[in-house]
């Protein structure tokens, strides 16, 4: 297979949320001095490769999300000596960190578009897109992800500034080779630090359409697809790779917003020389439309999987993720996170998961099964997208606040945000001070110290997905194929390498059903299972599944 021996295909990476992590000084704020502290936590669970959501200097408009300084720590997380101290204990427990890397925009508040916005021909004017703008209004029609429009006028020289989300996150102009130098310095200053790597934050972007036309209606719905296409993107990312990538063992992902599963494949076919995998959005907005809840049916969840299977070719790579800090908590959205199925459906996912021709990237807490916040009101919300959206749907009367709260219950950020469950003492152990968001009421049973030493738990069932999936060489890069994609209750497909060949089967609903399998396969044993008594003779071609039950055989 081509690849085959590859670290960052054979890792399993957890991804860390600082802010919600755990808090070590009562301040209420997950701390770099708390991942150090759980560092052997992830170590048992068996992942090895941490992604740290952002750590820099921010004033934290979109939680670290909006850079101020890329060469400082948020001084809420702690100081560069406690980053140093994680770096150490990460090496020493052989264990990878990779950093967020937020190069379309910065913070407004970062000192290039302090100078830059200063006046029109600061050395720093051009880091930044500005324009005039078009009949005294905006320069064209481009909406922000965060409500409103994507300009921004800024009275002191009269010109509009870009900005594809919150109007204190200035986008880049990576066409000026002084910004894309600069942003090759901050990546080789982390680099040398000891870090393997970066996942990229919303990285197509970075290439804006050439004088900027303005959106054709039936692509102003999602101008991702627009954002993402700009002209230049593959020849910057080029760039990047051969002035400091190639220098390094590095793993990169690329949050690929506007990616098509179709397109993957021009950043990530290692022969081209960009990245090594991206985030495709298809999934987890499978039931989306912006801010509103649709349905989802398993044939077309399968289909999607299929799709970008196909999309990263025969050299290209995928990472396969259910959940992140910008989407609601995997069991809620994709399982059952009623009391009665919640861990059988949690562990269902996490076979499915973990199970694709792809590396898994575990959303914190995910492992435990957490779930989405019970939100009533907007102000249980702090998200500052909710809040963009709220002014410019339901302030403004396009939508009634029933029907946007309904929705954004579903799918706001905030319900994957709310800090770790570690204990069912106070604030799930997360602080022993008021957490900047409040923790889920259910941490009292579920959390990471009722799941630890039960065999049956969550936790332990993913422990053995790792534990499986690294000595299982087909279970990494084995071909995927789904031999049952109109089913629309059991998700049967197979990993095939060489002579090794695996099946997969997971009943997506809360019935017990007879499944008879595909002509032509037979059972050879049962490799790992999500429930504990289930039996199967080796030949078997009919199966009886337990609801929600996930299992791994070899055929
Ligand atoms: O997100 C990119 C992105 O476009 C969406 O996931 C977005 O957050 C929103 O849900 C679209 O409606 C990345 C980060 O992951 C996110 O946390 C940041 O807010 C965003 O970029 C800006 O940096
Ligand atoms: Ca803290």
């Amino acid at each position: 297979m081509p690849g085959e021996g590859t670290w960052w295909k054979e890792a399993v990476v957890y991804q860390i949320y600082p802010r919600s992590f755990k808090d070590t000084n009562d301040d209420g704020i997950g701390d770099l001095n708390g991942i150090t502290e759980k560092l052997d936590y992830l170590k048992t669970l068996g992942v090895n490769v941490i992604w740290l959501s952002p750590h820099f200097d921010s004033p934290n408009a979109d939680n670290g999300y909006d850079i101020r300084d890329y060469r400082k720590i948020m001084k809420e997380f702690g100081t560069m000596a406690d980053f140093d101290h994680l770096m150490a204990e990460v090496k020493k427990r052989n264990m990878r960190l990779i950093i967020d890397l937020v190069v379309n925009h910065t913070s407004d508040e970062h000192q290039w578009f302090v100078e830059s916005r200063k006046s029109k021909n600061n050395p720093y004017r051009d880091f930044y897109i500005w324009r005039d703008g078009h009949n005294g209004k905006t320069p064209n029609n481009y909406p922000s992800f965060f409500g409103g429009s994507a300009w921004t006028l800024d009275s002191k020289t009269g010109q509009y500034y870009l900005h594809y989300f919150s109007s204190k996150q200035p986008d880049l102009n990576w066409d000026n080779s002084n910004v894309r130098k600069d942003v090759y310095d901050i990546m080789r200053f982390w680099l040398d630090k000891g870090v393997s790597g970066f996942r990229m934050d919303v990285i197509p972007f970075i290439s804006k359409q050439p004088e900027l036309p303005k959106l054709p209606p039936a692509t102003l719905a999602h101008p991702e697809y627009v954002f993402a296409n700009g002209p230049y993107v593959h020849q910057y990312l080029q760039e990047m790779n051969s002035k400091v990538l190639s220098h390094y063992d590095t793993m990169t992902v690329g949050e690929a917003f506007g990616v098509t599963p179709e397109q993957a494949k021009k950043f990530t076919d290692p022969r081209r020389h960009e990245l090594n995998m991206l985030f495709n959005f298809d999934l987890v907005r499978l039931d989306r439309d912006d801010w509103r809840k649709t349905d989802w049916t398993l044939p077309q969840l399968k289909a999607t999987y299929t799709k970008i299977d196909n999309g990263s070719g025969e050299y290209g790579w995928n990472t396969s993720f259910l959940s992140n800090h910008d989407n609601p908590r995997a069991v809620s959205h994709f399982g059952d996170d009623s009391p009665r199925w919640r861990e059988a459906s949690a562990k269902a996912l996490a076979t499915m998961m973990m199970t694709q021709r792809a590396t898994p990237f575990i959303y914190q807490g995910d492992e435990l099964g957490m779930t989405n916040y019970p939100f009533k009101h907007i102000e249980d919300y702090e998200d500052v997208e909710i809040r963009g959206q709220w002014q410019e749907l339901v302030v403004s009367g396009k939508v009634p606040a029933q029907e946007f709260l309904k929705n954004i219950k579903q799918t706001s950020r905030d319900n994957a945000r709310t800090p770790m469950q570690w204990t069912s003492k106070a604030n799930a152990g997360f602080t022993a001070g008021n957490p900047w968001l409040s923790v889920n009421p259910n941490y009292v049973h579920i959390n990471a110290a009722a799941q630890e030493h039960n065999r049956d738990s969550v936790y332990n069932y993913y422990r053995s997905l790792i534990t499986l999936r690294s000595k299982t060489p087909a279970l990494i890069y084995g071909k995927y194929k789904d031999i049952d994609p109109a089913n629309n209750k059991v998700f049967a497909y197979t990993r095939t390498q060489d002579d090794q060949r695996y099946l997969i089967v997971i009943n997506f609903s809360e019935k017990q059903l007879n499944y008879s399998l595909p002509k032509g396969i037979k059972i050879n044993s049962l490799v790992l299972d999500s429930g504990s008594d289930h039996r199967v003779k080796e030949g078997a071609t009919q199966l009886v599944l337990q609801p929600w039950q996930a299992s791994i055989y070899k055929l």
